[in-house]
């Protein structure tokens, strides 16, 4: 056989490229191209992309299911492995009861195909709290504020990024992380764009980013700042009359937030932020008199103190600016798989409090920041076994290094992983999905924040070995492991698709109301019984053919046959009426328990300011902790490096290449040093995902570009408390010459 040419989607980051791949007669990736006829990416690819075939290729990721065996560990037989976890698990169960296992669901569960249809399964049936997730080390504070204002945790409004003509963007940086909150494959492409038809880009963050030198304008922040900010610049659009009065009939406590902010004036946030106050003045003027203006607000501002302050006055300002929810403003995406009839519960958090610290649950979990103190904490519901899917804690947690000596002592501990890393060093047993080349993909997360209405369906290109479980099967049989049943993923997957049915053919607005599910059981199409889940949500969903309801609409064989290059479903259409869930109807303005949240930001005010804090920093070439085992990645501006202002390297006696010490409450670690005044002064900023010397791992050229885990330094006692989300951003630390720190 020779080389054949094949279509999908990128699987590493939020921006959805299409790709095209050449494979060779053994199923091997030879070239990676960006896929031109993709509709939505139209051809762009950023050097991430280009490596997948490295990736899936990669030698030292794991084929088969490994044992632990003595020190090290063995490859054993899938049977034997989930004979294990069945065994480990009941019997911890048994002693310690559901609470004592926990599970810890990494970045890619979110981007895989298995995540997003089997997790709830999971959890479901371990029926334990102690659930924790990369989100909130994340996005959770997004979550908590779009639950509380618009009533549901994922109707997330996103930038019009082309139509807008100004956007306000902080705590983002595209050009390095492709975007995030907000699919755009090529946004740097398209913010060139809004320059190109006379718009405006700004960006607030303590560094000069390449996001920040692209913009018309850049203003440095101190990090952790932004809510004094975001509140003057609700002040002033009070104060001098430069709100729109576009959705005040859609809002409640319009004038319960114009008294919050009332003593928010620049002047006070100029001491805070470093922002004078003629600046933040004319930035509310400008965004307020821009025809079509979007704030976007991205990970600098959720992973600090005041993340959900942050997330919520983002969408404030896109209201009062009557700029949410209208063409090239701040617009809610509509998912083709996902029902349209059928609306949430208003959101909640706090259903339940973590042991130890008594945190709220949010969105069914806790704090990845209390992981550490759960598994330390003796007591009922001490956390004694583990199950981590698709994550590296290690070193992606706050102060990670705790969790690295934790996890060694736990019972028992499982990781859906293709590597022996940092985390799953400490597992029992390791459960490898295969490669990206044999694995469907579907964004059911990321569709939901395109800035264009988009599907995309890529099936599997090459087949799986006989007996090679798909990383559904995987957690499908973990789910039916949990649940104490004797059954098989597609006997899990009958009875969710049976009951889905059955409960679709309910609502009066149903496209199948009233028929008869195990009719439309019959005809779902798929190969698999994914597919076949998948096939189902899209035709129950707004594009879909409704069973048969609307002969032209959506099914899964469609999209694969029709559209191997992804559907453009046009772009972003107003549909607050559809996404509004608060208990009153209404956008829910100023709620109370964000209101009560300022009291936090005034009494941090009387503080003393940290003479130096930690912030962090993405690179283009790197995906958290887990690219760094391919060689082209781990080279050239890829580096762990400690930037800091050259004025604080002068004062501290700190030359470029040296080795410093950075020391925080939570630990100590060494970095090299680079003098650079795209930081400002006060500010270091080292990336997070690096420090790969950990012994017992199977990453060999990770290893050999370790770098450091800047998480052995950031702090889990320190979170946003309104949505539990790490801080790392604003770390308090000192930073000195390693050799004199040492005397
Ligand atoms: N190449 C690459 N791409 C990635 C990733 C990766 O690791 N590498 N990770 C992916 C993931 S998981 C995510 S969540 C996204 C994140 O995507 P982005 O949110 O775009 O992430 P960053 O590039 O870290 O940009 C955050 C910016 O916030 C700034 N910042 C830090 N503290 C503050 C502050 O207090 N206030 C303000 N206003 N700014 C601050 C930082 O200097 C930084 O420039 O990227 C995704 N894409
Ligand atoms: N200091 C600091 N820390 C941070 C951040 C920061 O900005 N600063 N950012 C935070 C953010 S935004 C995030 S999202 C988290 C990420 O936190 P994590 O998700 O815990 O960390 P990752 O490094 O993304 O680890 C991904 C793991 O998934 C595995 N993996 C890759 N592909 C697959 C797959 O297809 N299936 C499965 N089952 N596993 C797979 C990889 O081998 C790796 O072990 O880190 C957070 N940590
Ligand atoms: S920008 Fe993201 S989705 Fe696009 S090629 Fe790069 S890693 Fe893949
Ligand atoms: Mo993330």
């Amino acid at each position: 056989m020779g080389d054949r040419t094949a279509f999908r989607t990128c699987p590493l980051c939020e921006a959805l490229c299409g790709l095209e791949l050449t494979l060779d007669g053994e199923g091997t990736v030879t070239r990676v191209r960006g896929d031109r006829n993709d509709p939505f990416s139209k051809g762009f690819i950023c050097p991430k992309g280009a490596t997948l075939g490295a990736l899936d290729g990669d030698p030292d990721r794991l084929t088969g299911a490994l044992a632990r065996d003595g020190a090290g560990f063995a490859e054993t037989s899938w049977d034997e492995a989930f004979a294990t976890v069945r065994e480990r698990l009941a019997d911890v169960i048994a002693r310690h009861g559901k609470d004592s296992v926990a599970v810890y669901l990494g970045n890619p569960t979110a981007h895989s195909v298995a995540g997003p249809l089997y997790i709830s399964a999971i959890v479901k049936a371990l029926g334990t709290r102690n659930v924790y997730s990369a989100s909130t080390a994340d996005q959770m504070p997004k979550h908590v504020s779009c639950g509380a204002v618009f009533g549901d945790p994922f109707a997330i409004p996103v930038p019009d990024l082309d139509r807008t003509d100004h956007l306000l963007m902080l705590g983002a940086n595209p050009l390095e992380s492709n975007g995030s909150l907000a699919s755009a494959p090529d946004f740097p492409g398209r913010l060139k764009a809004i320059q190109a038809r006379g718009g405006k880009v700004t960006v607030i963050d303590p560094r000069r980013t390449r996001t920040a030198e692209l913009a018309d304008e850049h203003l440095f922040i101190r990090p952790g700042a932004d809510a004094y900010l975001l509140m003057a610049l609700v002040h002033v659009l009070f104060a001098e009359n430069l709100t729109s009065d576009r959705l005040f009939d859609r809002v409640n406590g319009l004038d319960e937030l114009r008294a919050l902010v009332a003593g928010h004036t620049p002047e006070r946030a100029a001491g805070m932020t470093g922002i004078p106050a003629d600046t933040i003045r004319r930035t509310a003027r400008e965004l307020a008199a821009a025809e079509r203006a979007a704030v976007y607000g991205r990970i600098g501002t959720c992973t600090q103190a005041f993340g959900t302050l942050n997330s919520w006055l983002v969408d404030v300002l896109n209201v009062l600016t009557g700029n949410l929810d209208r063409p090239g403003g701040a617009m809610f995406p509509l998912r083709a798989h996902v029902p349209t009839y059928r609306k949430g519960r208003p959101y909640t958090t706090g259903r339940w409090r973590s042991r130890v610290r008594n945190l709220p649950e949010v969105s069914g979990e806790l704090p990845v920041a209390t992981l550490a103190d759960e598994i330390a904490t003796p007591g009922e519901g001490q956390i004694k076994a583990l199950i981590t899917i698709g994550g590296n804690p290690v070193l992606s947690a706050p102060n990670g290094a705790r969790l690295d000596e934790l996890f060694g002592g736990l019972e028992f501990m499982v990781s859906v992983d293709p590597y022996l890393n940092e985390t799953t060093r400490h597992a029992h047993v390791i459960l490898p999905p295969p490669r990206p080349v044999q694995t469907p993909h579907f964004d059911f997360a990321l569709l939901g924040l395109a800035v264009r209405d988009y599907v995309r369906y890529s099936p599997p290109l090459v087949p799986l070995p006989d007996g090679r479980p798909s990383e559904a099967e995987l957690l499908g049989r973990l789910a039916v492991i949990a649940s104490g049943m004797d059954a098989g993923t597609d006997a899990l997957d009958e009875m969710i698709i049976m009951s889905t049915l059955a409960k679709a053919t309910e609502p009066a607005e149903s496209p199948v109301h009233g028929r008869d599910a195990a009719e439309l059981r019959k005809m779902l199409d798929g190969e698999t019984t994914t597919e076949q889940r998948l096939d189902m949500m899209l035709r129950l969903g707004p594009y879909g053919d409704g069973f048969g309801a609307d002969p032209d609409g959506l099914t899964l064989t469609r999209l694969r046959t029709e559209h191997p290059h992804g559907l453009d479903l046009g772009a972003l259409k107003p549909r607050l009426d559809d996404v509004l869930c608060t208990a009153s109807g209404r956008i829910e303005l100023c709620p109370p328990a964000f209101a009560a949240d300022v009291d936090r930001l005034l009494a941090a005010m009387a503080e003393p300011v940290p003479g130096m804090v930690l912030i962090g920093r993405r690179q283009l070439r790197s995906n958290n902790s887990w690219l760094h085992n391919l060689p082209v990645l781990v080279t050239g501006s890829n580096r762990c490096t400690l930037q800091l202002n050259p004025e604080d390297a002068a004062r501290l006696g700190i030359a470029d290449g040296d080795t410093v010490r950075v020391t925080s409450r939570a630990g100590e670690i060494e970095a090299i040093a680079e003098p650079t005044d795209t930081v400002m002064a006060g500010v270091v900023s080292l990336p997070h995902g690096w420090g790969h010397d950990r012994p017992g791992t199977r990453t060999g050229v990770a290893r050999a570009h370790a770098g450091v885990n800047a998480n052995a330094v950031t702090d889990e006692q320190e979170i946003d408390p309104l949505s539990g989300n790490a801080v790392f951003n604003g770390v308090p630390v000192t930073v000195a010459p390693a050799a004199a720190a040492a005397v």
